[in-house]
């Protein structure tokens, strides 16, 4: 007997929305962290893989010895505060593995760091609810700016070694921040301070035609207007 008739469980067939809705699911898409994708679709559109790890800054890498490194903290924030070496290596380490995409368009897969979650930092300086943005400042003078919940990504991570040793100077040493989901001129590197505010400001590369939130998935390269 032909069973192409299943029994009536009250189940409608699907409709395009509920499967379409089923893909967004089992993708975890719309979830802002870590995103589970396809290794074909690891690498986001006109970005090509290098081995290397290129070097890229305006040119003046400053010198901060650990013991006058200093990190601050500030605007809107309940506790603000300024870390020296062992107070920020006093807070709860992790270590991430991560994919690197540059603007302009070398990506790197899996480099492993060890730092401090950007999620533990701000549970030590408790963000007022106004604080939808941050500002970037590094030791050589560059800025950026991200919002609040790409700064909070799960991935987030505020790093001082590479692959089990301490930073390099040139990319960034004592400390640099690095946000993987977006493109890595976010990642202010040689960071001296984190600024909290009511609403988000451009920084450097973003005041010279560089989109305001940069993530390589959506090509936001470039200013829109
Ligand atoms: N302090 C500081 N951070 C910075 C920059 C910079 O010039 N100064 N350049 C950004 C850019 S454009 C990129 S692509 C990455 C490069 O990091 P890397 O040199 O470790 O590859 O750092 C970002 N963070
Ligand atoms: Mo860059």
């Amino acid at each position: 007997m032909a069973n192409d008739t299943p029994l009536d469980d009250g189940q409608p067939e699907d409709s395009k929305l509920t499967r379409t809705k089923r893909q967004w699911a089992e993708q975890g898409k719309f979830l802002t962290g870590r995103i589970t994708r396809p290794e074909t679709d690891r690498l986001p559109p006109g970005q090509h893989l290098v081995k290397n790890w290129p070097v890229l800054d305006l040119g003046q890498q400053p010198r901060v010895p650990t013991t006058q490194w200093k990190l601050d903290v500030r605007g809107l924030v309940n506790n603000p505060i300024t870390f020296d070496w062992a107070a920020f290596n006093a807070l709860p380490q992790s270590e991430t593995r991560s994919d690197i995409h540059c603007v302009t368009t070398w990506s790197r897969y899996d480099n492993n760091w060890k730092g401090v979650a950007t999620h533990d930092l701000l549970d030590a300086v408790d963000p007022k609810d106004e604080a939808v943005a941050v500002m970037l400042t590094s030791y050589d003078g560059y800025t950026t700016n991200l919002l609040l919940a790409d700064f909070a990504s799960p991935d987030a991570i505020i790093v001082h070694s590479w692959e089990g040793q301490p930073l390099t100077e040139e990319h960034g040493g004592p400390v640099r921040l690095v946000v993987p989901h977006l493109y890595f001129w976010k990642s202010a590197k040689w960071l001296q301070r984190i600024e909290f505010l009511s609403r988000d400001q451009a920084g450097f590369w973003e005041k010279n035609g560089y989109h305001m939130r940069g993530d390589p998935w959506a090509e936001q390269r470039y200013d829109e207007d």
